[in-house]
């Protein structure tokens, strides 16, 4: 069976992955956290750790594990990483270099290459005025990587890092050519939950807005009604990581990938939201420094590459996401 870590496990991707994992039954998780994770959460992993991506001494202890599969979630997001510059790269970049570290180890005693699966974010992006993120569209890959926030820096490095673990490392050792790295990552646009709430990003205006409909309660919006970025249902974000996890390694071009499903403005939030709970009590108060933020992200991505190297398909258009997903799931969570 496929042996794997789960990092962040008790975040909002986390309680996803681990269910999907639960429902396929085909991996033995190992799920870590900062924190405790919820005992029904808990539940789902065969083994439980709590600790700290940063603490290299923890992560060095899992090097006992014979893994096969990482699936690196925990970070800090925008917000919270514009907050605390210094802890979000000690945690964003130098935890991830611990985890690779120790993944390379693994793999040089089983002689078998790890896959490192990273979540990696629109926030790589930094587009500079709003007339060239109107004039530049679904953006590729490789275009406009300046990010503006320490988490978009972070991340976009650690895509590369992650590259140069999986294909440089080591060029000039003794280890030389040894594959000890299979590093994959998925460009997330901001995710909807309809059983979690985020904490931290700056996409979190279009959840909230859902969120806070679905409890009875008014929500001002921190960003502009025009505000326009890529977004996903969660099933859908969980559904990309498992397909990337499992597609064969030669058919990928490329080690990061745009992953797209629908991009609304908040107006068009606003209204889906408006036609699920018509009493819904929305303003806006934009927030100058996090409007900033999404100002520089991309209106849309293109995600040409992943569908044509593996197969990626969005189920959820906006509609769909709404109707089929988040407005009956939403409603279970808060009638209990
Ligand atoms: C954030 O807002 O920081 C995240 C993201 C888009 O990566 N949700």
């Amino acid at each position: 069976m496929t042996t794997v870590l789960v990092t962040g496990a008790g975040g909002e991707i986390g309680h996803s992955l681990l269910s999907a994992f639960q429902q396929l039954g085909d991996r033995r998780v190992i799920a870590m956290d900062l924190k405790p994770l919820e005992p029904e959460l808990a539940a789902m992993a065969d083994v439980v750790l709590q600790g700290d991506v940063a603490d290299v001494d923890f992560v060095n202890s899992l090097e006992s594990y014979d893994l096969d599969e990482v699936y690196h979630l925990a970070a800090l997001l925008s917000t919270s990483s514009e907050k605390k510059p210094d802890v979000a790269h000690n945690v964003n970049v130098n935890g991830t270099m611990n985890l690779l570290m120790m993944c390379r180890r693994v793999a040089l005693r089983r002689d078998s290459a790890v896959k490192f699966l990273f979540p990696s974010t629109i926030a790589v992006y930094g587009i500079r005025s709003l007339e060239a993120k109107q004039a530049a569209g679904a953006v590729t890959e490789d275009q406009f990587l300046t990010p503006t926030t320490m988490y978009g820096v972070n991340k976009v490095y650690c895509e590369l890092l992650g590259g140069y673990m999986s294909d440089n490392f080591g060029q000039l050792t003794d280890d030389a050519g040894r594959k000890t790295i299979d590093f994959r990552a998925v460009r997330f646009p901001g995710l909807i939950s309809a059983t979690t709430v985020p904490s931290g990003g700056t996409s979190d205006y279009a959840p909230e807005m859902i969120h806070a409909a679905a409890k009875g309660e008014p929500y001002a919006c921190f960003v502009r009604p025009d505000t326009r970025i890529p977004f996903m249902a969660m099933p859908d974000g969980v559904k990309a990581l498992l397909d990337l996890a499992a597609a064969p390694v030669e058919n990928l071009t490329r080690r990061v990938y745009n992953i797209g499903a629908f991009s609304p403005s908040a107006a068009e939030i606003e209204q889906h939201v408006r036609s699920a709970f018509p009493e819904a009590e929305i303003t806006y108060a934009p927030h100058p420094k996090r409007q900033a933020i999404v100002d520089t992200w991309c209106a849309d991505v293109n995600d040409a590459a992943a569908r044509r190297d593996w197969g990626w398909a969005p189920e959820y258009d906006m509609d769909r996401a709404f109707n089929e997903y988040l407005i009956p799931t939403i409603g279970s969570v808060y009638e209990r």
